[in-house]
């Protein structure tokens, strides 16, 4: 398994140092795995050679993608996304330029050679448990270069970042890497009654990876219009500074400022209800943070008193028309988020109540919209702006049906 997806790691490698130009183009995902993984990769390929221009991306959306494949005859990576789109990745791409996939999530098969699926799930591992992308990306550095085996503990950030655990232990390659830390000294496992902690032994003083990632995650969502990610993988390749702790406090400040501020509207009634949901929309309110913080919001707020219990909660977010550093880009969308308040969680886990991906995606596509990550408890779609009060509608028409077949 393993070994059949190093093999085909080396392929690629094979193929990008053949490759006649020397930059790399490299996209990633602005979580702690994310982060860690444009760390990870950025390190290496400077290592060897190249150039490297990182892009941090909230989502690999197909505007994006479209953007970044006008181009021709360059290596593009993609890291902590775009495993299951790589069919989609193949068909942009017609062989026109050389592509890596290091992701980990569910994935499905390139049909362009020239469109490299590294994605661990199509060898048999599993990316919920065994393997993060930061992780999938140290292997890869690692088949190019040996020496980059002192990325372990860089690795370790993603794997406990994305929180999958057995029995509260890191397990297969992502257990590799922490032992592989230890090993060099720059970790410290402590055993505790819920499993084990992560500690890093850094230069500048010992902190829990848990807690790390937390930060990371702060610069890389709520900081993701003002350079949080950039300061997220530096703090991923040498530690926090006093220049990250001021970004992720004044990052934390804004959040706290903005939510309250949208708090105080929902109170005053700004809270829209039909049948089965409750829904707001921030519009560009939560600038200058990322379009991540909509779900944090309905998260934050699901359990409120002004909260209806028995309703799905929606929360709308305008996706500013720009990718930092790689310029403008006509979305004219919105983002959608929904989460739901502990008694209807209760109701789906028990079955008697439809989970969000039973119906988001679909009415996001009778609307001409983008799914992308839609799970029971927790989903998030795209669709063009105005079209969210009939998105709603479509929701609660497709609600409706379902119940009825009940
Ligand atoms: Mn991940």
């Amino acid at each position: 398994m393993i070994n059949q997806l190093i093999k085909a790691m080396e392929k690629a490698i094979g193929e990008v140092r053949q490759w006649p130009e020397k930059t790399v183009h490299i996209f990633h995902h602005n979580d702690a795995d994310g982060l860690s993984s444009g760390a990870i990769l950025t390190r290496a390929f400077n290592r060897q050679g190249f150039e490297v221009r990182r892009f941090c991306l909230e989502k690999p959306y197909p505007a994006v993608l479209k953007k970044i494949y006008e181009q021709e005859g360059k290596i593009l990576i993609f890291a902590d996304f775009a495993g299951r789109i790589a069919p989609l990745l193949s068909n942009l791409n017609r062989g026109r330029n050389l592509t890596l996939i290091l992701d980990h999530h569910v994935a499905e098969a390139s049909k362009d050679p020239k469109v490299h699926n590294l994605d661990p799930d199509l060898y048999g591992l599993k990316g919920d448990r065994d393997i993060s992308a930061s992780t999938t990306c140290y292997i890869f550095a690692r088949t190019m270069d040996q020496d980059n085996c002192d990325m372990a503990h860089i690795a370790a950030i993603g794997a406990v970042g994305d929180g999958f655990f057995v029995d509260g232990k890191l397990v297969s390659q992502n257990r590799e890497v922490a032992m592989e830390s230890v090993r060099q000294g720059l970790m410290e496992i402590q055993e505790n009654e819920k499993g084990e902690q992560y500690i890093l032994k850094s230069e500048t003083g010992d902190i829990a990876y848990d807690e790390l990632a937390v930060y990371l995650g702060i610069l890389g969502a709520a900081g993701y219009y003002q350079k949080g990610p950039d300061a997220g993988v530096q703090v991923c390749l040498d530690g926090i500074s006093s220049e990250s702790d001021r970004m992720m406090e004044e990052f934390k400040t804004i959040k706290t400022r903005v939510f309250d501020t949208e708090l105080q509207k929902l109170k005053q009634g700004a809270l829209k209800k039909t049948s089965h949901i409750q829904w707001l929309h921030v519009k560009d309110r939560f600038s200058p943070m990322g379009v991540k913080m909509i779900g944090d919001f309905c998260y934050t707020i699901r359990n409120m008193d002004f909260i209806d219990p028995q309703k799905y909660i929606a929360g709308f977010q305008v996706i500013p028309n720009e990718i930092p550093g790689f310029g403008h880009i006509d979305f004219n969308e919105v983002k959608v988020s929904m989460r739901v308040p502990s008694y209807l969680e209760d109701k789906i886990k028990e079955g008697s109540t439809a989970p969000l991906n039973s119906f988001l995606p679909e009415a996001t596509n009778n609307l001409g919209g983008f799914s992308d990550a839609c799970h029971r408890l927790a989903a998030a779609t795209t669709v063009a702006i105005g079209k969210e009060e009939e998105l709603i509608e479509e929701m609660e028409r497709i609600l409706t049906t379902f119940i009825r077949k009940d």
